[in-house]
């Protein structure tokens, strides 16, 4: 195993589930990772899996807590400071009604989370690459940042949010040589519908019925090619939808 001195330190939010921990895998033989999530048991049974390829150092909290966030970097000692890549993976969607009928909790969750949870954890990160002069922010947007959906309303807003803090963040870090990527899946089929649906797994279920849809480890591989790019390279926004889906609303169910 390499020294951590010598690999690049990559942080990802959201490392328990889904696209999070697909990356999280895909990463460990190139990176030393920093591994976040709510869920302490499943980043630690997903960072002694690693053990063999890679340093792992995981931090347990909740995005939408900004003081827990601040303090939780504050314990990064020595080299873990030093953090190279930030994948902001963190999110769910929260319900799905038309916006007449939505849950204002679910309304909070979702920009809480995806949106200022996003920005809390960038606040902390960018302290460090600034002054590196250095690094890649990855933004996990959606293909509902890209185009609304009947009942998506304020899951679309929150990723239409992060579509334009990626362009925000790209222009104003320009001149300090961080790269900024934004990546938008399509449907992948993770826990997401099941936290959107509340645990319902016949509609959760239904979501990828008859689509072979997109699986986590094809965005942790999109990942893994935008950051393995050349220096001089940017990805700077791509959307990756399976075979079978056009837009949000035009799915091809056989
Ligand atoms: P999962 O539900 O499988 O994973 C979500 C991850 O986010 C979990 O690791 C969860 O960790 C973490 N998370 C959620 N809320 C919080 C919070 N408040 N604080 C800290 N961590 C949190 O879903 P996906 O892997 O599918 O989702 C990952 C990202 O991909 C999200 O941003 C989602 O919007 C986006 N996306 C997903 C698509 C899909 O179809 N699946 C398509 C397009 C985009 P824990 O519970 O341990 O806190
Ligand atoms: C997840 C994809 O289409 O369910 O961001 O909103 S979708």
């Amino acid at each position: 195993m390499e020294n951590i001195k010598s690999k690049k330190i990559a942080l990802i939010t959201g490392a328990t589930s889904g696209i999070g921990e697909a990356t999280a895998k895909k990463l460990a033989s190139k990176f030393s990772l920093i591994l976040c999530g709510r869920r302490q048991e499943k980043l630690t049974v997903l960072s002694k899996s690693l053990s063999n390829l890679t340093t792992v150092k995981t931090l347990t909290f909740d995005v939408r807590d900004k003081d827990d966030v601040a303090a939780k970097f504050k314990e990064l000692e020595g080299k873990w400071k030093n953090i190279d890549i930030l994948i902001n993976n963190a999110g769910n969607a929260h319900g799905m009604d038309f916006i007449h009928e939505g849950d204002i909790e679910d309304w909070d969750m979702m920009i809480d989370t995806n949106v200022k949870g996003l920005l809390y954890v960038s606040k902390e990160v960018l302290k460090i690459m600034v002054k590196n002069n250095r690094g890649h922010i990855i933004n996990i947007g959606s293909i509902a940042g890209k185009e609304v959906y009947p009942k998506g309303n304020i899951y679309c807003a929150s990723k239409f949010a992060v579509d334009a803090i990626s362009q925000g963040m790209r222009i104003d870090l320009n001149k300090h040589n961080i790269k900024v990527s934004q990546i938008n899946p399509g449907l992948v089929e993770t826990n997401f519908s099941m936290v959107r649906f509340k645990d319902d797994k016949e509609r959760s279920k239904a979501v990828y019925k008859d689509v072979n849809p997109l699986v986590s480890e094809d965005i942790a591989n999109v990942i893994d090619y935008v950051i393995s790019s050349p220096e001089n390279v940017n990805i700077s926004d791509i959307t990756v939808l399976s075979k079978s889906q056009a837009s949000s609303t035009v799915i091809n169910r056989g």
